[in-house]
């Protein structure tokens, strides 16, 4: 799938997180408790540099409570690394991130030594809103969709406790494939970047077989319709169930995509994780090795044609 990953203010931001990281004492990473492994930027490790991180899985209300357990458990056996769980417009949940700040940094949070809290996301993920449940009031502009917060932003969240509102970043390369995939559904990814019908298609495959109960009841199916139809097949009924028409009565695929998307991003669904520690890990390992073979064929490439040029 081709995504337009990379609009030119999240360059930017790149540069601004690796540069703002200096003179910051805890990082926040929120994740989308819906997709903890595929929001996760694999570059925050090399752009944090050791700071004291935490990792906070963020719309936890969207997402599959079992599948949030699991990952909790997985994150905090990793070494250096702390995780919470979020709905980051509750206020009292979203407060014990301000203990947590001090606990990773318990010599900070004073006039003299101000706490620095950077907080950084993929695009939509909650950031401007989690800020402003902290500060009580709207500090920062939030919205459902990709790309609000344009430029960093300062927030003084009480004397000597400053909190980085920072625009939403992907990276450049994804090299897991389900990946992006699952950004895309998340709504993570600007509106025109991708395909709906192919992430609609790819969300379905995934539900029918982790969610069949959920799908099933949601758009009326027979259990049965669910467990045999191919995901294109299924797009079809629910487009047609759902009047997605277009002239000479078949299904309009693109509207019926839209749909599946929306009600997901809704949570019309239901409660639901698109994915595990364990198949992430896979995901991901399978990723790098098609991704060293790319490299290696290219350089082949590379080499080959250094050679003819060589020879003329
Ligand atoms: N259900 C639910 N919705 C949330 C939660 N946190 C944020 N949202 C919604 O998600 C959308 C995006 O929130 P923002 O705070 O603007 O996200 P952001 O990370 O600042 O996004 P960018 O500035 O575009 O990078 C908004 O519609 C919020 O209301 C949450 O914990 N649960
Ligand atoms: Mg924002």
């Amino acid at each position: 799938m081709s995504i337009q990953w990379f609009p030119g203010h999240m360059h930017l931001t790149r540069q601004a997180i690796a540069e703002r990281v200096k003179g910051v004492d805890v990082v926040i990473e929120l994740l989308d408790a819906r997709l903890p492994g595929s929001s996760a930027n694999p570059l925050l490790l090399q752009l944090t540099k050791g700071k004291p991180a935490l990792k906070v899985l963020n719309k936890q209300d969207m997402a599959d409570p079992v599948r949030t357990a699991l990952w909790l458990a997985h994150y905090n056996a990793l070494p250096g690394t702390r995780a919470l769980e979020l709905d980051a417009s509750m206020a009292a949940p979203a407060k014990r991130l301000i203990a947590a700040c001090f606990e990773l940094a318990p010599h900070r949070g004073r006039m003299s030594k101000p706490m620095r809290v950077l907080i950084c996301g993929i695009p939509n993920v909650g950031k401007s809103t989690l800020i402003n449940t902290l500060k009580g009031q709207r500090a920062t502009a939030t919205g459902d969709e990709a790309g609000i917060t344009k430029q960093e932003q300062r927030i003084v969240l009480q004397d000597g406790f400053y909190l980085f509102d920072t625009p939403g970043v992907l990276w450049p390369r994804i090299i897991v494939a389900q990946s992006g995939y699952n950004l895309a559904a998340s709504g993570a990814v600007g509106r025109n970047a991708f395909d709906e019908e192919e992430v609609a298609l790819e969300l379905l495959a995934y539900l029918r077989q982790h969610y069949a109960a959920e799908l099933a009841a949601r758009y009326a199916l027979e259990p049965a319709t669910v467990s045999t139809q191919s995901e294109d097949h299924l797009l079809e009924t629910i487009g047609r169930a759902r009047g997605a028409l277009q002239s000479g009565g078949r299904v309009n695929l693109q509207k019926a995509a839209e749909m599946v998307l929306k009600d997901f991003r809704q949570t019309a669904i239901g409660r639901i994780t698109l994915e595990t520690p364990d198949e992430f890990a896979r995901w991901l390992a399978e990723g790098k090795k098609l991704d060293a073979e790319r490299q290696l064929r290219k350089e082949a490439l590379a080499l080959n044609q250094a050679q003819r040029r060589g020879k003329n």
